[in-house]
């Protein structure tokens, strides 16, 4: 029976004995062994009721047996839906709710809070924790190595990614195995990957960049990862000399830059960066090849596209661009209001669309038709420009969204909470430059007439409903948000007031 998705990337591999992963404390899994693991899961799972089709909500650590589960899933036909470690059990059960998840598997140190909270909206539980314990394995442990894969096709959905909203609403990015195998098939080539390839993963396993960039290469040619729990620049650098090829957000190359020990010596076995997620500011690009003599390669994708361009393997690797459309992705510049084509050197929004766009957002019918055209082509909300040479350049956003080291917050969201706090009239979240996260999260409050705001209340308020990294680094009170004559907040005039504040 076929199913492309697990065929492709990891039925291919069967019986080898060649190392997939190299563990920080030594071990290493064969593909073989990872397979049968694999299995195993998929066994535990489908033991525990989930059939095909169904979503399996993950908020695991980083770890070896957190990828069987993903495989697991991939091998039974079911949707993996991968959750940000950091979000709080609010964030969580909005995402359980909305995505009618048959199954939530977490940490143990969750499980207690969780557990209601599944039983409640009718899923099961199972935990997995950093260290592979917890009830999934040991389900796992006792199951056969061989499971018989679930027939699925290219078009069947194979996960879910949560992405924030400019309404504050978060929106299930539905993914077919097409959108995954094709893009996973056009960067292996593009990036020239082999099974000779060590990548030193020290992504985060939750989102499209350390999930499916980073992992679906490696699978896809069948070579090794370092994998690491985090990025921690003493792990990196120890690292660095094994590995061929590295993946990261500009805070992981910055951070590397920081370090004396980051030498052209240390990198001369490596032959590939990797930057994405966020802009990779010129200067870092030009302070990295002046220290490594490497040229990182800057791409650009979505949750919902994948990756959409890339900078040349061979050819020029311009800084500042995030270099040209990829391979079967058609990418063009138009008017925000008139959907119509700009030409080359105009800013506009950029739209794409390709193999790699999804299949639109779970049970939101109205959100999908505002984004993705009926011609395919998918409004991404951030604003381009395509040089003479074809390189894009990313200018701007048409979406009110804020980076902070490779991680999105949606100020509406953040908003929400700080709104409804006591003696808070109104506010407005921005984000501003800093030297670390590229860009971080500032509140700006407006008190009731006669009231004060307690600050201390208002940041636990927003600890208990927001993840840490969308709380804001700093909070001002102002006596009134400036405002256009339509009466819209007028966000550029309070970047340019507090623009400085981190720098
Ligand atoms: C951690 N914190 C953060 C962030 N990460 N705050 C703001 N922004 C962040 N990104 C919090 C921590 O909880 C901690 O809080 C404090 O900030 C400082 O933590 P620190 O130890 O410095 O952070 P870290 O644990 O070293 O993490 C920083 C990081 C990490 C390594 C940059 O955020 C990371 O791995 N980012 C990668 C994100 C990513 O993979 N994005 C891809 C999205 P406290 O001080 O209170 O303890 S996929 C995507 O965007 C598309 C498809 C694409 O194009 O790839
Ligand atoms: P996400 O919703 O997490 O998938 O984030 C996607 C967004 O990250 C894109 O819409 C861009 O705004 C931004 N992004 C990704 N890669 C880059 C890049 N190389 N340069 C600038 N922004 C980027």
């Amino acid at each position: 029976m076929a199913n492309p998705l697990y065929d492709t990337l990891y039925g291919s591999h069967a019986g080898k004995q060649d190392v997939f992963l190299h563990l920080p404390d030594g071990r290493t899994v064969t593909y073989a062994a990872f397979l049968d693991q694999t299995a195993q899961v998929a066994h535990a799972l489908t033991g525990m009721g989930v059939q095909a089709g169904d979503r399996i909500a993950v908020q695991v650590e980083k770890s070896a047996e957190a990828l069987a589960l993903c495989a697991a899933c991939a091998q039974a036909g079911l949707i993996f839906l991968p959750l940000n470690t950091a979000y709080t059990v609010e964030e969580l059960t909005y995402f359980i709710e909305n995505s009618g998840a048959a199954l939530v598997i977490c940490d143990g140190a969750r499980e207690g809070d969780l557990t209601p909270v599944a039983e409640r909206l009718g899923a099961k539980t199972a935990t997995l924790n950093a260290d592979g314990s917890g009830s999934l394995m040991a389900q796992a442990a006792s199951q056969p190595t061989t499971f018989e894969t679930v027939a699925r096709s290219k078009d069947d959905l194979a996960a879910f990614l949560y992405t924030s909203g400019t309404t504050g609403r978060s929106k299930g990015a539905m993914l077919t195995q097409e959108n995954l195998l094709s893009n996973a098939q056009t960067l292996t080539q593009e990036w020239r990957f082999t099974d000779q390839d060590v990548l030193l993963h020290a992504l985060p396993i939750f989102h499209t960049h350390g999930l499916f960039v980073a992992i679906n290469i490696t699978l896809m040619v069948g070579g090794s990862m370092i994998f690491l729990p985090k990025f921690d620049v003493d792990a990196v650098i120890a690292g660095l000399p094994q590995a061929t090829s590295m993946m990261g957000v500009p805070t992981f190359y910055t951070r590397l830059l920081d370090d004396p020990r980051f030498t052209g010596e240390l990198t001369a076995h490596m032959r590939l960066f990797v930057s994405g997620s966020a802009p990779l500011l010129a200067d870092t690009h030009v302070a990295f090849e002046a220290r490594t003599g490497h040229r990182i390669l800057e791409r650009y994708g979505m949750t919902e596209t994948n990756m959409n361009t890339s900078n040349p393997y061979d050819g020029d690797r311009r800084a500042g661009t995030v270099g040209l459309p990829l391979p079967g992705v058609e990418l063009k510049i138009t008017n925000a209001e008139t959907g119509e084509t700009l030409p080359d050197g105009e800013v506009g929004q950029i739209e794409v669309r390709g193999a790699n766009v999804f299949k639109g957002y779970w049970q939101m019918p109205e959100k999908t038709a505002a984004e993705l055209r009926d011609d395919g082509f998918f409004i991404t909300g951030d604003l381009g420009v395509i040089d003479a040479d074809g390189y894009v350049s990313i200018v701007g956003r048409n979406k009110d969204l804020i980076i902070s080291g490779g991680y999105n917050i949606y100020p509406k969201e953040v908003e929400l909470v700080l709104d409804a706090q006591p003696g808070v009239l109104e506010s407005a979240v921005i984000g501003v430059p800093h030297p670390d996260f590229g860009e971080t999260v500032l509140g700006i409050l407006v008190a009731e007439p006669g009231a004060s705001i307690d600050e201390g209340a208002v940041m636990a308020a927003v600890k208990d409903g927001l993840a840490r990294f969308k709380h804001p680094r700093a909070l001002i009170a102002v006596d009134a948000l400036p405002r256009n004559t339509m009466g819209k907040v007028q966000k550029n005039v309070l970047r340019d007031a507090y623009g400085t504040m981190f720098t």
